[in-house]
This record gives structure tokens, C-alpha cells and sequence, in this order.
């Protein structure tokens, strides 16, 4: 029987995606060239020094670790910037309905992001209370698709990842729920996400009903 969900944040509960690629595209401009809204989907669920790597071998561009640093630091100076003036209206369709549901029928709650400005996030649109846990880039080493994050949201409610249902919009996060031992359920198209146990377009399709038959 489920006992908690652990729920991504980009592309699941906000989408921040948006910031991340205003933020990014400024930043291969302040280089010298630019990327597609195509390329910016390949950064979906990836840590923050990774999407920038990524970027630079688009643009042809080495930079050193002490450069790529200060390049990440500068993007994320602009994206906190964006992020200081979310609000709640930016709460994606069904999310903050299906996370009171899951609380009221006494389940707990985690975030499970790659994010370092996860809270800044939930408290800007007003959900930090809705989590029993927040898991995030700040507290893990290794990435998705590694189960870092999620192992370490199961543990920081006290439950075992058999326990714990996923819910994740990048390729990356559904094989890390997998890989942790946890059903997940993804977020998007089903054509994009491989081995999740449903596929719903967004958690207003979520209910009680379909997350305690996974
Ligand atoms: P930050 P998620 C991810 O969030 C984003 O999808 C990804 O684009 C971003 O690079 C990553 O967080 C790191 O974010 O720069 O704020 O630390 O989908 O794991 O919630
Ligand atoms: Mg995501």
C-alpha cells in the first residue's frame, strides 16, 4: 500500500522551465551564440552544471571548471532574478488539489528535485507547507538518473522506496524512481517516458483512485 508521494518539481508541480531557458539563452548569447527551444529540452531534469556543459558543446565553446563555474553562477544570478516574481497562478493545473488530497488522506509528502532553488520555488507560489520533506540539488551528490533523491525522500519520511510512489516528467527521474524500487508515474507524453506505471498529461488527471491501483 502506497504511504508517501515524492513529487519533482519542474514540469510537475510549476514549470520553470520557461526561466531556466530565458536564463540560459542569455547567458550562450553573453557567448557568442545560441541554442533551440529543442536543444532546451535535452536540460529537463538536469543539475544545473550539466545543463551548462551541454551548452557549451553545442556552442563549440570549452571553458575551464573555474570558468564553468562562474558562467553557472551568472545564469543562476538571472534565474533567481525570474523566479523572485513567481506566484501562485503559476502552479501547474491539479497539482497543489492533488497534493491536498494525498495529505487529507494521510500520506506524506517529499519533493524530490534536481533543483538548488527548490524552496525559494515553493515558497514564491505558496506550497512549502504541502511538503513533509524537501530533497533537492542542495542535498544530493550524484543526479538523475541516479535514485539518490528519491532514496533519500523515502528515508527522510521514515518509509521504504517500495513504499513511495514517483511522480516525474523527465526520462532521467522515471528510470531513478525505477532504479530506487519505486513505482512512478510520469508526468507528459508516454511516448517519452518508458517504463513508467501510467502515464497522466499533468496531476489534474491524478486521483486517489488510479495512484492506489499502481
Ligand atoms: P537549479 P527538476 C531541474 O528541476 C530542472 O528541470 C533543470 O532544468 C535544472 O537545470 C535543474 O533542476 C537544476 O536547477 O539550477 O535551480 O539548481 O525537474 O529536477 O525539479
Ligand atoms: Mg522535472
Amino acid at each position: 500500500m502506497v504511504k508517501a508521494c515524492i513529487f519533482d518539481l519542474d514540469g510537475v508541480i510549476v514549470d520553470t522551465a520557461v526561466y531556466h531557458f530565458k536564463a540560459w539563452k542569455r547567458l550562450a548569447n553573453h557567448l557568442g551564440f545560441d541554442f533551440t527551444e529543442e536543444e532546451n529540452e535535452k536540460l529537463k531534469g538536469v543539475s544545473r552544471v550539466r545543463s551548462l556543459q551541454l551548452i557549451l558543446e553545442w556552442g563549440g565553446v570549452e571553458k575551464t571548471t573555474k570558468e564553468q563555474s562562474k558562467l553557472a553562477d551568472l545564469k543562476n544570478s538571472w534565474y533567481v532574478e525570474m523566479i523572485k516574481e513567481m506566484k501562485p497562478d503559476e502552479i501547474l493545473p491539479g497539482a497543489e488539489e492533488f497534493l491536498l488530497m494525498v495529505r487529507n488522506a494521510g500520506l506524506k509528502t517529499a519533493l524530490g528535485s534536481a533543483s538548488k532553488n527548490s524552496r525559494t520555488i515553493l515558497e514564491k507560489v505558496g506550497l512549502i507547507e504541502l511538503f513533509d520533506s524537501i530533497i533537492d540539488g542542495n542535498n544530493v551528490s550524484a543526479s538523475k538518473p541516479d535514485p539518490e533523491v528519491f532514496l533519500k525522500g523515502a528515508e527522510s519520511l521514515g518509509l521504504n522506496p517500495a513504499d513511495c510512489v514517483v511522480f516525474e516528467d523527465a526520462i532521467a527521474g522515471v528510470e531513478a524512481a525505477l532504479a530506487g524500487g519505486m513505482k512512478v508515474v510520469g508526468i507528459g507524453d508516454s511516448a517519452n517516458l518508458n517504463g513508467a506505471n501510467l502515464v497522466v498529461a499533468g496531476l489534474h488527471e491524478m486521483n486517489l483512485d488510479k495512484l492506489y491501483k499502481l
